[in-house]
């Protein structure tokens, strides 16, 4: 298609499945406002948030992702990449947060140090809070003091950590390591998640648990806030 055609392209002409399609090539082109525009016919249409989130954001992002890590894509593209993602995750995030589900616990979240990777961890913080958590997000780049500071005045539930490099996932073990000797390992369900890992890995290092993705983390959050809460009740 030559550029003056695809300036003319009309995002509203085209069937749902064609729109997705367009949504992940303009998310790999970096458009921004044309990724945005996607996103709120698909909303127009009834769209699920979560659907266009996986569907559309998410799928384009895993073709990004393999272009990278084939040479095909450069760190600059991938930015503008990742930017387009997040303003189309910026008009998604209030309407997968305020779900006015119950508040059923707290959680801390943060990206270690070392990593500056932050589109999953963001993601799995907007449907944490969509299922009834309040997310405390402590960003990119945290290290153990951060992580134990943040356990101690917010005394959450769920302590999450992401990583997305095979250098930075090892910094998990010494966050858990700085929870036990500040003697609040037992207090969290320690949740770790990141493209590079799986479960052994997390068992490892002595999480409770390795999610998948943002679904697996709130079905799991879920199910040890029912565990705790049988417990107290039968104490
Ligand atoms: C976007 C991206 C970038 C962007 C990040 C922008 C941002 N704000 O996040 C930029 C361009 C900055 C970047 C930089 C780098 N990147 Co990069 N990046 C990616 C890419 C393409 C996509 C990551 C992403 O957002 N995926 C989409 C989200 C939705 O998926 P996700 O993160 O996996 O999250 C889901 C699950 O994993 C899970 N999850 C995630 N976190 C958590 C946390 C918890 C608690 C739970 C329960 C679940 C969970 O749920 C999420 C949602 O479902 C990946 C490719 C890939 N295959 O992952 C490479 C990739 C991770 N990057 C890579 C590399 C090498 C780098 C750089 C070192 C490149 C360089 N030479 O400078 C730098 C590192 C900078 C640093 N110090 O962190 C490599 C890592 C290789 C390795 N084995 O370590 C990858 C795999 C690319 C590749 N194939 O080579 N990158």
């Amino acid at each position: 298609m030559s550029d003056a055609e695809e300036d003319d392209l009309d995002l509203r002409e085209l069937d749902d499945d064609e729109l997705v399609e367009q949504i992940q090539d303009d998310l790999y082109d970096g458009l921004k406002d044309e990724v945005v525009e996607g996103v709120e016919i698909l909303l127009e249409r009834g769209w699920k948030p979560y659907d266009i989130m996986t569907k559309a954001l998410v799928g384009g992002m895993d073709i990004v992702g393999k272009d990278f890590g084939d040479g095909i894509l450069f760190v600059p593209e991938v930015l503008l990449s990742a930017n387009a993602m997040k303003a189309a995750m910026d008009v998604l995030r209030p309407l997968l947060a305020e779900t006015g589900a119950e508040r059923i616990g707290t959680m801390v979240i943060g990206t270690v140090k070392g990593d500056i990777h932050d589109i999953g961890k963001n993601i799995v913080a907007m449907m944490m809070e969509g299922a009834g958590f309040d997310v405390i997000n402590l960003g990119i780049n945290v290290d153990a003091d951060q992580f134990i500071t943040a356990v101690k005045e917010h005394k959450p539930d769920i302590l999450g950590m992401s990583a997305l490099l095979t250098t930075t996932m090892p910094y998990m073990k010494t966050v858990i390591e700085a929870l036990a000797e500040e003697g609040l390992r037992d207090d969290v369900v320690v949740l770790v998640g990141g493209a590079p890992l799986n479960a052994d890995f997390g068992k490892a290092i002595g999480a409770d648990a390795y999610c998948k993705d943002a679904a697996e983390a709130v079905q799991t959050a879920k199910a040890f806030m029912q565990r705790r809460h049988n417990r107290r009740a039968s104490a």
